[in-house]
């Protein structure tokens, strides 16, 4: 693990009173590929942006015009995996993707050039992407001896479908910002100038929105894919509003002062 002040392959910044958290992958001269390290600044900024009450949006991004992410960084990758300063082999880009998936904020990316490999997945894995026209998505797996036989597989089945996975997967082809749009992978195409301010304005709309609608909203879009994992996120949100309720504190209350709990006053709804 990591602490704030180690942060080196990743630039962590909030807005002060904007409630917008941004997460730059820091490494432009290998465009932006990830180490272990990496993976584990990225682990410990998202796990800040969540803990954080005033943040209600985060954004994923590269540093620089080049490239969100290029994937794993093939020059330490070993046996197993990728290899840090430790030596242990690491494959903890599949831990952070669940991070992202499980966080009960909106994450976005926001994709100026490349968003390749094991990058294109992190950009999928993201509720929403923003991505300049300069952009470039893609799998490169199959050419470079690696897969992503999980949500690198079936998130992207669920987003633009089984044959064109099928297609990004086996030709591992490049495309464009726009054909990305049209395939259902990004959500909208700018203007690289305007990448930044395009991104801000939508976080500044869903700012504007209930947080505990979007945290159930993201539950349930999970859950409807997620099996077991997903209803168990979703539960997790309804305990969460039961405990906010009169009816669910009067159990916890009754069993506090030692007497049997008083339901009747709760009405059973339609
Ligand atoms: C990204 C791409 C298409 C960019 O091409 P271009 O021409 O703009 O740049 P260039 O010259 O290829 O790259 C600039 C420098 O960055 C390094 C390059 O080696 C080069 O270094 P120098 O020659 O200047 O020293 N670089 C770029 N990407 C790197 C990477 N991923 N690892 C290490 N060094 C990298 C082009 O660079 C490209 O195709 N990159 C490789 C993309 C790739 O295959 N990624 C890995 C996929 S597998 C994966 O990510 C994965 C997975 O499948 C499952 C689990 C976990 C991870």
């Amino acid at each position: 693990t990591v602490a704030k002040e180690q942060l080196r392959e990743v630039r962590y910044e909030k807005a002060q009173g904007e409630g917008i958290a941004k997460i730059t992958i820091n490494r432009p001269e290998k465009r932006n590929a990830f180490t272990p390290r990496t993976v584990m600044e990225m682990s410990w900024c998202f796990a800040d942006a969540r803990e954080d009450p005033a943040i209600g949006v985060i954004i994923l991004t590269g540093e620089g015009p080049l490239a969100f992410c290029s994937g794993g960084d093939q020059s330490v990758r070993g046996a197993g995996g990728y290899v840090g300063a430790d030596g242990i082999p690491r494959l903890n880009v599949l831990d952070l993707q669940m991070q992202i998936r499980r966080l009960p904020k909106p994450v976005i990316a926001m994709v100026a050039g490349y968003a390749v490999g094991g990058g294109h997945i992190l950009h999928m894995m993201c509720d929403l992407t923003i991505a300049a026209d300069n952009a470039v998505f893609g799998q490169t797996g199959p050419k470079v001896g690696s897969f992503d036989a999980g949500y690198g597989s079936t998130q992207m089945a669920r987003l633009v479908g089984q044959k064109k996975a099928r297609e990004m997967w086996f030709l591992a082809r490049l495309y464009d910002a726009q054909q990305a749009m049209d395939m259902g992978l990004v959500n909208t195409v700018v203007p690289l100038a305007e990448l930044e301010p395009e991104t801000l304005q939508w976080c500044r709309e869903i700012l504007k929105n209930s947080p505990t609608a979007l945290r159930v909203l993201k539950s349930a879009l999970n859950a409807a894919e997620d099996g077991q994992a997903g209803i168990q996120q979703l539960g997790g949100d309804a305990t969460l509003l039961f405990y906010q309720s009169e009816e669910g504190n009067e159990g916890r209350q009754a069993y506090m002062d030692k007497r049997p709990p008083d339901f009747s006053r709760f009405k059973r709804l339609p």
